[in-house]
């Protein structure tokens, strides 16, 4: 672990003699200022490895500590002398908390476990706040709820800067008030940013209301809280995905013999328009949460100013300053565009998509990650001309043999890939909604330049850390420079000992709402509660929900070889026809399942990957078993549910170094 060194304090006493009276009076007036003068105070030996263990506890609680190495001063053996008569303990380390005498190492830890440090921690009444989270996102509002839900005074900042086309998102005015009932608790939707006023009630949205506390109706606006994910991420997606996927299940109904004339035809605006207000509902919900665990919510935005203070400005440009004893920095990413003429003018991204008040029409998807095929995958499902712009490669990152077949998919679904092309400029020919949008590419692999026209341009080229303006400079918060991501050491605290940052920012972490959220709940609870737990980073699954999805979780097949060698390893796989599938008449040889195992640790799962329908409510199981150390004979041991997709990992015989067939016969 790398915990920030602590202060050194000095002891230097010159003309001091261990042997005179008076020389040990000095020596006990210079403790007596050092344990007066110091919130933490570590008498300690450089050596000894107890020290070092108070010294890492003290860093993984973010608490500034000062130290005196009492093998680095000339009198240290006076000082421990002195020492043991103000304190009656002879041994090191010798800590002060806010004056108190904690111990040594055992009665430190034994005071972090019974919360009598964290007491004596809090004794320290200078700031507004004992933490305030810039960010009311995953990790952000997780941080905080934790925070209050340990007794501490938090503070939530969110603001949401709109994006280049004015996409801003989430706000809904509503009316919680007391229902006719002894039990009724009704919130009435006034009006969202989906749209049109309207009446919904709470019920109706899924919402768990507490019973409100006041006899008067309370009017509350509520500004796209939650983040990327509720508000332009996983929620519109995963719903936009399940659009897409009723579609194609109505293909199938009819093989199941449901007979229907109506032509079927998908309605855009119905679609935002009921995701919207399920969007409004959530956000409604977490300013419920926090109001209700006292955590202070501020539409602000968040910058730093000194090193406990920021500056808060709302969207009126007014300016509050608040200070507190920790900050977390919680502040995700958004979009990036290419910097090409006309990107920002007529370019979406998916903070515009999943509001955009028309149906997009035929579209240009820029970018092959995760992102831009999930978005290419339900715009296509939902009926629209989709073309794939793809620079280099399908999902950087995941596993080659997956992304392409998740990509011949897709182009089986109808999405077209212009491979090896990036956009140079993007010209509006026609005004409307959608309008016309005249794209000019140029290939990666030589001269070749194409034009073509497009209703919408949709960008999902990467997205950019919002680090750069939040005064981190001011403070001395380090960034990588180039990707503006924060680094962190393992307890997620930044080079400022006090300032912590979780999420999307940082440095060489999945990117993924539960990872942070995860690290958020954590760190609230190392900081503020009896915990030591971190946030374990390995092993994290994930899926893309692409029409066929694929599910994963540990190394793809390229990064399994570079960290074991391809010949210490034994990949078992096959193709195989979910039951579903066959009435359907759809593809046999399409889904696959294929898991990577080091042969010279018992068979141990180290990847998992799976392209299937529900891939990622599978892989979620799969990934418990893999944080339980999976081996290949505990799959073979375990039995099966039948018929179900996931089954097909208890019976994966086929090494993919057989060269055996794996394709599905029969249809
Ligand atoms: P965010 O959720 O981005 O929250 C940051 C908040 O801070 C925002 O509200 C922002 O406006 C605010 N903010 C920024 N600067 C300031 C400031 N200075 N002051 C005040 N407020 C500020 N993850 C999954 O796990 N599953 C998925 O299926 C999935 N799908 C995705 C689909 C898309 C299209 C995208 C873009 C992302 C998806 N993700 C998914 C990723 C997921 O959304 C993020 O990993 C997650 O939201 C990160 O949370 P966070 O708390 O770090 O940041
Ligand atoms: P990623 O994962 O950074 O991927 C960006 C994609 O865009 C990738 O395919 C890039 O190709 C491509 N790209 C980047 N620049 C260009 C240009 N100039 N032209 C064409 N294509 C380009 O971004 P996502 O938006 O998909 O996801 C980012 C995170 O957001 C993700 O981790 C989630 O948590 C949410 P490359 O492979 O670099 O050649």
């Amino acid at each position: 672990m790398s915990s920030p060194p602590g202060r050194r304090a000095r002891l230097s006493s010159p003309g001091t003699s261990r042997q005179t009276p008076d020389a040990r009076e000095e020596v006990r007036h210079r403790l007596k200022d050092l344990i007066e003068g110091n919130r933490v105070m570590i008498f300690s030996k450089s050596y000894c490895p107890h020290s070092t263990r108070v010294k890492e506890l003290f860093s993984s609680l973010g608490v500034d500590y000062n130290i005196l190495e009492l093998d680095q001063v000339d009198d240290g053996a006076s000082v421990q002398e002195v020492l043991t008569e103000i304190s009656n303990q002879k041994t090191v380390p010798n800590i002060f908390v806010n004056k108190v005498h904690v111990g040594g190492c055992d009665r430190t830890f034994q005071a972090h476990k019974n919360g009598l440090l964290q007491k004596l921690l809090q004794e320290d009444s200078a700031h507004d706040y004992d933490l305030i989270v810039i960010g009311g996102g995953s990790g952000g509002l997780s941080c905080a709820k934790e925070a209050a839900n340990l007794g501490k005074k938090v503070m939530v900042l969110d603001f949401v800067v709109p994006s280049p086309r004015g996409s801003s998102w989430g706000w809904a005015l509503s009316v919680w008030s007391r229902g006719q009932g002894r039990e009724a608790r009704v919130l009435t939707l006034l009006a969202s940013s989906s749209g049109r006023p309207h009446m919904v009630d709470a019920t109706v949205l899924g919402l768990t209301l507490a019973p409100c506390p006041f006899s008067w109706p309370l009017l509350l606006l509520t500004l796209g809280l939650g983040g990327t994910c509720v508000n332009v991420g996983c929620i519109p997606k995963k719903l936009m995905h399940q659009a897409a996927l009723l579609g194609q299940a109505l293909q199938d109904s009819r093989k199941f013999g449901w007979e229907y004339n109506q032509q079927v035809r998908h309605n855009w605006e119905a679609m935002t328009e009921a995701i919207q207000n399920h969007i409004s509902s959530l956000n409604w919900s977490y300013r419920l949460t926090l109001r209700e665990k006292g955590v202070a919510y501020v539409n602000s935005y968040g910058e730093f100013v000194e090193l406990h203070k920021i500056k808060a400005t709302n969207k009126k440009g007014q300016e509050t300053f608040y200070t507190a004893s920790k900050f977390v920095i919680a502040t995700g990413e958004r979009p990036r565009y290419l910097g090409i003429q006309g990107d920002k003018e007529y370019c979406i991204t998916s903070d515009d998509l999943f509001s955009l008040r028309y149906c997009p029409g035929r579209t240009l998807v820029v970018g092959a990650s995760y992102v831009g095929l999930e978005c290419a995958g339900f715009l296509a499902g939902l009926g629209l001309d989709v073309t794939v712009m793809v620079r280099s490669v399908l999902l950087r990152g995941f596993d080659q043999e997956m992304a392409e077949k998740v990509g011949s998919y897709l182009e089986q679904h109808g999405v077209k890939f212009q491979r090896k092309f990036t956009p140079v400029s993007v010209q509006q020919v026609e005004k409307g909604s959608p309008g016309k949008l005249k794209v000019v590419a140029k290939s990666t692999a030589g001269p070749e330049t194409v034009e073509e026209v497009y209703n919408t341009v949709l960008l999902a080229i990467g997205r950019e850390s919002c680090t750069r303006k939040i005064g981190l400079e001011k403070i001395g918060v380090k960034i990588n420079e180039k990707t503006g991501k924060i680094p962190v050491n393992d307890v997620e605290q930044t080079n400022v000992p006090h300032v912590y940052a979780i999420g999307d920012v940082l440095e060489g972490k999945p990117e993924l709402t539960p990872v942070a959220i995860q690290a958020g709940k954590l760190l609230a609870r190392r900081l503020f509660g009896a915990s030591l737990e971190k946030c374990d980073y390995i092993n994290v699954p994930t899926t893309v929900f692409t029409p066929l999805e694929y599910g994963c979780c540990g190394l793809s097949e390229e990064k399994a070889i570079e960290v074991y060698k391809k010949e210490n390893l034994e990949v078992y796989h096959t193709l195989f026809w979910p039951l579903e599938w066959t009435v359907a008449g759809r593809d046999n040889n399409t889904c696959y399942a294929k898991i990577i195992c080091n042969k010279f640790d018992n068979e141990r799962v180290v990847g998992f990957h799976l392209l299937g329908p529900n891939a990622g409510e599978i892989t979620q199981g799969f990934a418990a078993a893999m944080k339980c150390g999976l081996t290949k004979q505990l799959l073979n041991d375990t039995i099966g549910i039948h018929p179900t997709c996931g089954e097909v990992f208890t019976t994966l015989e086929i090494t993919k170094s057989s060269g055996l067939d794996i394709t599905q016969k029969g249809c």
